[in-house]
């Protein structure tokens, strides 16, 4: 038989098998989830040699259950490591307007992240029923910078019930993660889609002040015949894995602008395309600021 793992807890695999039944299963030591063919540049005869990368299993991947154990991860589509999940289609980067403050440095540096594991982002933007309607329309008009380059962005009130439709015809058929700062509303906007739900939530004030979050594992839910995943929030994420020569890439609207310079980082290189789209307005200076603190990160590490 085989399934979607929902939830891991302690070692334990919650499955929802096919015939729409839930099990509680642990899995067969660690398994085989990739094969990867590489040629062996080595060998005369050119044969390919087959490695195989062992994995366990995770939130999101297809599994067989034979006998109670998980026994067989079926093919990924993907695999995401923060949050660790498989098979996303779409991660919704759910950040607050205020409480905890809205930062466009750490949007940016979502959107790095998420592009690099190569998964479609979608923005939405919460609590906006704490903004006064003037300075919400101001910060809207900042966030069309966004959906120029192309993303999908949404603001909600979960209180107030704006925004949840189209939320929820965003999710329609996919496997969706909500991402996030800690105390974002992400588990209240959950409750928000699925009424008869009732995810605990907490004051900020409290989650942040304690460092704690209040949502301490992965979960998906089956909504709209896909999946809404609930995580933990970040109190803090990073570059690691990041590249100094890939990090240009994630600024899509970089790409636009042919450097004369060949390898140019685009830091302060007197000509330089990308610089001078900034002074001229083109591309937003908070973009091109956020890009070259998280290129002074990366040399520094
Ligand atoms: N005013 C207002 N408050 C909200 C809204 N959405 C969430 N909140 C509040 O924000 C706080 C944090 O919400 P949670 O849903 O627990 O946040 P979370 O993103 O799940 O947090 P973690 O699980 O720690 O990652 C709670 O006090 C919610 O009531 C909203 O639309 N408007
Ligand atoms: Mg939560
Ligand atoms: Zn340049």
């Amino acid at each position: 038989m085989t399934g979607r793992i929902i939830n891991l807890c302690g070692g334990v695999y919650k499955v929802l098998l096919d015939n729409n039944e839930t099990v509680n299963v642990k899995a067969r030591g660690k398994l085989r989830a990739v094969k990867k063919l590489s040629k062996n540049e080595n060998s005369l005869s050119n044969k390919e040699s087959v490695m195989t990368i062992k994995e366990s299993p995770k939130v999101g991947d297809m599994v067989e259950v034979e006998n109670d154990m998980i026994s067989k991860i079926l093919d990924r589509k993907n695999s995401m490591i923060r949050p660790d999940v498989a098979n996303v289609d779409q991660i919704l980067l759910t950040f607050a307007c205020v409480e905890p403050d809205f930062s466009f440095y750490l949007l940016d540096l979502f959107l790095v992240n998420i592009l690099k594991q190569k998964i479609e982002p979608v923005i939405v933007i919460t609590k906006i029923d704490k903004l006064e309607d003037e300075k919400l329309e101001v910060f809207k008009k900042e966030l069309d910078y966004y959906k120029a380059l192309g993303y999908k962005v949404i603001f909600v009130s979960s209180h107030n019930n704006i925004g949840l439709d189209e939320v929820a015809h965003a999710l329609e058929n996919k496997i969706t993660i909500l991402s996030g700062q800690t105390g974002a509303g992400k588990s209240t906007l959950i409750n928000g889609l699925i009424p008869e739900f009732n995810l605990q939530t907490q004051e900020i004030s409290y989650a942040l002040g304690r460092g704690k979050h209040t949502t301490r594992e992965i979960n998906l839910y089956s909504y709209k015949n896909g999946f809404i995943g609930d995580t933990p929030g970040f109190s803090k994420l990073s570059l690691n894995g990041i590249d100094k020569n890939e990090l240009a890439s994630y600024f899509v609207e970089f790409k636009k602008y042919t450097c004369k310079f060949k390898d140019c980082y685009h830091n302060h290189i007197k000509g330089c395309r990308v610089e001078e789209a900034v002074l001229n307005g083109e591309i937003l200076k908070s973009r091109y600021d956020n890009y070259l603190k998280m290129l002074e990160q990366i040399e520094k590490r």
